[in-house]
């Protein structure tokens, strides 16, 4: 069973709380404060592993939760940071919030957090100060929310076979690799990609051999053409084509088929459209001579300059040149590939492909918008210090305010003409202007 999509909910773990208390000196009415620390919660990481080949897991279980920090303690313990819960997902995958892609797994071993920990909350301790010597408030643990990401695997094979259903693709995969896919005179045969290992000298390289395509896939015909997301990341496209069709229909009809395989990779995306590609000319021992394989392989090769084999994945006949030029394209797509990321690496030194978290970068920026009477103040850190804080606590609101002023709200809040009365919106902090 091939389990290439899934959907799984989760959820990092929450910061601890911060701690309020005091040591109280014996005899004297002398007290210190010393609440520790809330450990912060766990991340969600993802890790590509090739201890799984499918994302048939996530049909079992779909939510996934990482532990949360423990609170603080007295005498400034700090409370233990929540692990994070790390799921295995194949190489290859990738990994999608609200359509667009946060991450890409191809290599074994590489990490990504999608989910970040909350902060754990300071404890009181931490808020001593010349005109605070007893802070009565300690920060709470930050919230974290549960989001729903989208998993998708994309294959990694070096070179696809693409073609009408029947053209021979699984046959001509079991004859160059170990693969044993099911072969059969009917379309379809082939419901999912099956992927083999080919040798060549000391060399190897990965073949997919995919389901069939037929007009009109892009709009869900036939097997439809979701299962090509599978060879997007593919170096070369191998176009087979099957020669019976010439024995009914001529070299028009081959070439139908060959416009028709092009316009739906087209429609697909127009990568799969550009990608390189060679044309597989198979089943010629259906021919008594070579004349008319060979007539419909050079009006190919005229057509799109691009190299055509004439092949019998039954007879074995051509398969041998077929390997070596599979090998020796993919060779020079990688050396061509390498010199690109060479020149990409010394002008850009030190880029990231993603990052992890975006709210980092933007957390300085105070953006505030009035709607009449209301005026939201948005900005990150902010939102984290108002979620952090004991609104309860008298004392805690102090100090928030103390930051606020710290930053220059309400300055900000005054030259835009807030008014008494006014209506202030920070995160889930609601107040009333006064002075
Ligand atoms: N005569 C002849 N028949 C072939 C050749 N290659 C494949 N076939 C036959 O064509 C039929 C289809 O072969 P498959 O390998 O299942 O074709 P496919 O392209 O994988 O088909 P789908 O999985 O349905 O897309 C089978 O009956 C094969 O035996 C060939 O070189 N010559
Ligand atoms: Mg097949």
């Amino acid at each position: 069973m091939f389990l290439d999509e899934a959907k799984i909910n989760i959820k990092a773990g929450e910061g601890g709380n911060g701690l309020v208390s005091f040591f109280l000196l014996k005899g004297s009415y002398k007290k210190i404060a010393n609440g520790g620390n809330g450990g912060n919660g766990g991340n969600i990481v993802f890790r590509a592993s090739h201890s799984v080949n499918t994302l048939l897991q996530f049909r079992r279980k779909i939510h996934f939760k990482a532990e949360n920090g423990q609170p603080g303690m007295p005498n400034n313990r700090n409370g233990r940071r929540g692990e994070d819960l790390v799921i295995h997902v194949p190489p290859g995958t990738v990994i999608k919030e609200k359509g667009s892609i946060i991450a890409d797994l191809t290599e074994e071993g590489t990490d990504f957090i999608a989910a970040a920990g909350g902060s754990g909350g300071r404890g009181n301790a931490n808020f001593v100060s010349q005109s605070r010597r007893f802070p009565g408030f300690a920060e709470k643990g930050e919230k974290t929310e549960e989001k729903w990401v989208n998993l998708e695997l994309r294959l990694l094979a070096d070179a696809a076979l693409v073609g009408f259903p029947n053209a021979g693709k699984s046959t001509i995969i079991s004859r160059i690799s170990a693969a044993r896919p099911r072969i059969a005179d009917y379309p379809f045969t082939t419901l999912s990609p099956n992927i083999g290992v080919v040798s060549f000298g000391d060399d190897s390289f990965v073949v997919a051999d995919m389901p069939g395509i037929l007009e009109g896939a892009h709009s869900g015909i036939g097997l439809g053409d979701r299962f090509l997301r599978h060879i997007l990341r593919a170096k070369l496209l191998v176009i087979i084509l099957d020669a019976s069709v010439l024995l009914t229909g001529g070299q028009e009809a081959l070439e139908d088929t060959f416009n028709i395989i092009r316009k739906e990779l087209k429609l697909y995306d127009a990568a799969l459209y550009k990608k390189d590609y060679i044309i597989v000319i198979n089943k010629a021992d259906l021919f008594a001579s070579d004349d008319i394989c060979g007539k419909a392989s050079r009006h190919f090769y005229k057509k799109t300059g691009k190299p055509v084999l004439i092949i019998s994945a039954v007879s074995g006949k051509g398969l041998g040149e077929l390997v070596k030029l599979i090998h020796s394209r993919i060779m020079s797509i990688n050396k061509e590939e390498d010199l690109q990321l060479s020149l990409k690496k010394s002008s850009s030194a030190g880029t990231r492909i993603y990052t992890i978290r975006k709210e980092d970068a933007e957390s300085d920026k105070i953006e505030i918008i009035r709607d009449g009477n209301e005026f939201i103040v948005k900005n990150k850190k902010l939102e984290k210090m108002v979620a952090m804080t004991d609104l309860e606590n008298s004392e805690a609101l102090e100090y928030l305010k103390y930051k606020l002023k710290k930053m220059k709200i309400g300055d900000r809040l005054k030259k835009m003409g807030i008014d008494e009365g006014s209506v202030v919106i920070i995160g889930n902090l609601v107040f009333e202007m006064s002075d």
